[in-house]
């Protein structure tokens, strides 16, 4: 008889469990210290890439190009080719489909000898890169390619700790630019560093306009609100899962915490400064711990993509490297719902294998003029197209 019971009890808490959604299942660990783990996918995920990736059903992964060692960001030129950066080449790469195969057969490098170039933005005319020290302007011919000796626009510290820069143009045609951190967790680096800067391209006017961010690599515009949305990297050595890393929505004068404060206002242990903690902005979604997340894109033009996710974003995970079970390494779809980012779930996974051990690391996502989305990968050395 109590045997019975005892599996009537397991049977009902099966039951009740298979009924709850994955955010009900870890409604037991607070907000504060875990508003994570991916959920289920909207649509079921299916093997591609010759059985080495995972994708959405009704999507297809394939090379877009290949033996692009350590390829990171990427931007579309108004001559619609790709424009890649290869920081430890000290390059930008120039990707071309011209037959419109869904593969790039015309790759050339068109700017190199640059200092650790990462992001980069076309603007008026001209091509803008983030070196790891200084904002440079190149001209771009009438044949909309960039070339030529390089203007120095803006200087900010760089090579130690957290070295790449990104910069995007804003809604307001300033451009913004990340300097991350030269530490894990230290004062005195803001309002140098871990701060995204504010440039005016025509006066080199500079100023910090959100801080406290620690390393705030993706940057974009929101297209439905114009508001410019950051992924960022949060400290290491608290565990495996906390702080969660994070997707901020920049306001000018903002300060996001760091040094002082993780998560929803969490005091670091180091300062515990619970006051100063009090006036941080909290994120707008946080997401597992030690995923690094990197490029993030909106999908408004994502039209080989199901309709259901236009209004969403995409952000490459490029995986922990101190986790005690690695995390990350994979492409996930945040949804947004009336401007903020509520949820996210694994979009493109395989990088990494169930040993931990991975043969991939996204870093970027771009939605292509075809409406194709591509993902660019530092350590597999390629950039993947996501077609219909
Ligand atoms: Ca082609
Ligand atoms: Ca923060």
């Amino acid at each position: 008889m109590r045997r019975s019971f005892a599996v009537m009890v397991v049977a009902a808490l099966v039951a009740c469990q298979s009924q709850q959604s994955p955010a009900q299942q870890r409604a037991a660990v607070p907000d504060e210290v875990r508003r994570d783990t991916a959920l289920t996918p909207q649509f079921p995920l299916h093997s591609t890439l010759g059985g080495k990736l995972e994708a959405p059903e009704g999507l297809e992964v394939d090379y877009f190009a290949r033996n692009l060692s350590g390829v990171r960001f990427m931007v579309l030129g108004p001559d619609g080719a790709v424009y890649a950066s290869r920081p430890g080449a000290g390059a930008i790469v120039r990707l071309a489909d011209s037959n419109g195969d869904g593969t790039a057969e015309d790759v050339k490098t068109v700017l190199s000898g640059l200092n650790e170039p990462h992001g980069m933005a076309f603007f008026r005319g001209a091509f803008y890169v983030a070196e790891t020290d200084k904002l440079t302007r190149f001209a771009v011919g009438t044949d909309g390619r960039p070339g030529g000796e390089g203007t120095v626009i803006a200087t900010y510290p760089g090579s130690s700790g957290h070295s790449t820069r990104t910069v995007i143009v804003g809604p307001d045609s300033m451009l913004y630019v990340s300097v991350g951190s030269r530490c894990n967790i230290c004062e005195g680096d803001v309002p140098h560093r871990a701060v995204v800067l504010q440039v005016n391209p025509a006066t080199k006017a500079v100023r910090p306009y959100s801080v406290g961010l620690r390393n705030a690599v993706g940057l974009a515009v929101n297209p439905a609100t114009k508001a410019i949305w950051v992924t960022t990297h949060e400290r290491d050595n608290l565990g495996d899962d906390i702080p969660p890393e994070e997707i901020d929505i920049l306001k000018d004068g903002a300060d996001f915490g760091w040094p002082y404060c993780w998560g929803n206002r969490q005091p670091n242990p180091e300062y515990h400064d619970a006051a100063r903690c009090a006036k941080t902005e909290p994120p707008a979604l946080m997401m597992q711990a030690h995923s690094a997340p990197l490029g993030i894109t909106f999908l408004t033009n994502a039209t080989q993509l199901a309709e259901q996710y236009r209004g969403d974003a995409l952000v490459a995970f490029h995986g922990s490297w101190n986790r005690s079970v690695p995390t990350g390494a994979k492409v996930v779809r945040v949804r947004i719902v009336d401007g903020k980012p509520v949820s996210y779930e694994d979009f493109v996974r395989g990088w990494q294998d169930a040993n931990g051990s991975r043969w991939g690391r996204p870093a970027d996502v771009l939605v292509m003029s075809d409406g194709a989305v591509l993902i660019s990968d530092d350590t597999g050395n390629a950039i993947y197209r996501v077609h219909r």
